[in-house]
């Protein structure tokens, strides 16, 4: 059945954009990047990806996106882009226009502006009195010696990224993953998010999956195409994600520390769904179909599950 889900509240706004795109017959992939665009433009949430979003250490909002194409494979991505609203478009562009499939920095800059984007001031007063207030500059800009670097909490209450997966009507999967990162990251960091694999993977041939939550956790296991395989294996969404929280857990079990919040959601080749949690991560996530959309919350797998 034709289906699209979306990652926390604010995919509620691109589960609606996107069934209403599926619901007049668009690709997927058209359907996720409207949905994931709509969320872009809002900048009514502080903390979800786009303008007015939560910048890094010295005060720069850079985003990552990435897109991909589960009937061909075809994928494209960007990574610390600067001063362009749509970084999920700039990267469809990148699957579209070029041999390549993944832009950083200045060169995804220059390819969006070559493509006619225009160039904006994505700052708020808003974001950028509580980075002032915050004033992350001033704290030591690199972890110290005597512990793991402290993350972010990432709930319900502070996230940012648009992970959109859809199942349109000719049975075809479609994905898109758009972030500011994590909020106050070190300049240069780029987490799970625009990685093909990581933070997204789409194949018609075994499902999508997507991920959120603290991505140096999602790319030290592979979390999507973890998850994408395990269905290809014949587990149903809801296992495969579940088994990729416990890999998470295992992972973080072998570096003695306590596992992060992370949180993956999937759907399979017939739209059938699935999401899973590590503890506290309090994922809930949109699913649309039938012309409506509900709110789900993920179940959570504890360390020890
Ligand atoms: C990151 N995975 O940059 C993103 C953060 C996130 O909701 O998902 N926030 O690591």
């Amino acid at each position: 059945m034709p289906t699209i889900i979306a990652t926390w509240p604010f995919g509620r706004l691109a589960a609606e954009t996107g069934l209403a795109r599926i619901a007049r017959g668009d690709a997927a992939l058209d359907a996720a990047l409207a949905g994931a665009q709509a969320v872009e433009d809002d900048t009514t949430s502080r903390t979800s990806v786009g303008f007015g979003s939560l910048p890094d250490r010295i005060g720069r909002l850079t985003l990552d996106a990435c897109v991909m194409d589960g009937r061909t494979l075809s994928c494209g991505a960007v990574a610390g882009l600067e001063h362009v609203r749509h970084p999920a478009a700039v990267a469809r562009r990148v699957m579209e226009k070029t041999p390549h499939v993944f832009l950083v920095g200045e060169g995804a800059k220059w390819f969006a502006l070559q493509e006619g984007f225009p160039l904006e001031y994505p700052y708020t007063v808003a974001a950028m009195r509580e980075w002032e207030e915050k004033n992350p500059a001033r704290r030591p800009p690199v972890p110290k010696k005597d512990g793991p670097a402290q993350m972010a909490d990432i709930d319900e209450h502070n996230h940012d990224t648009v992970t959109v997966l859809a199942h349109d009507q000719k049975g075809n999967l479609g994905g898109v993953c758009t972030t500011s990162g994590l909020a106050y990251k070190l300049p240069g960091r780029v987490g799970d998010s625009p990685i093909i694999g990581a933070g997204l993977y789409v194949d018609d041939q075994a499902g999508a999956a997507g991920a959120t939550g603290v991505g140096e956790e999602i790319i030290r296991i592979g979390g999507s195409l973890f998850v994408v395989e395990q269905m290809r294996a014949g587990k149903t969404p809801q296992e495969a994600c579940e088994l990729a929280c416990r890999r998470v857990n295992a992972a973080a079990a072998r570096r003695g520390v306590h596992p992060a919040q992370v949180a993956f959601l999937a759907l399979d080749p017939r739209g059938n769904h699935g999401a899973a949690c590590t503890q506290r991560a309090n994922f809930v996530y949109a699913v649309g179909r039938d012309g409506r959309v509900e709110m789900v919350r993920a179940r959570e797998v504890p360390p020890t599950a």
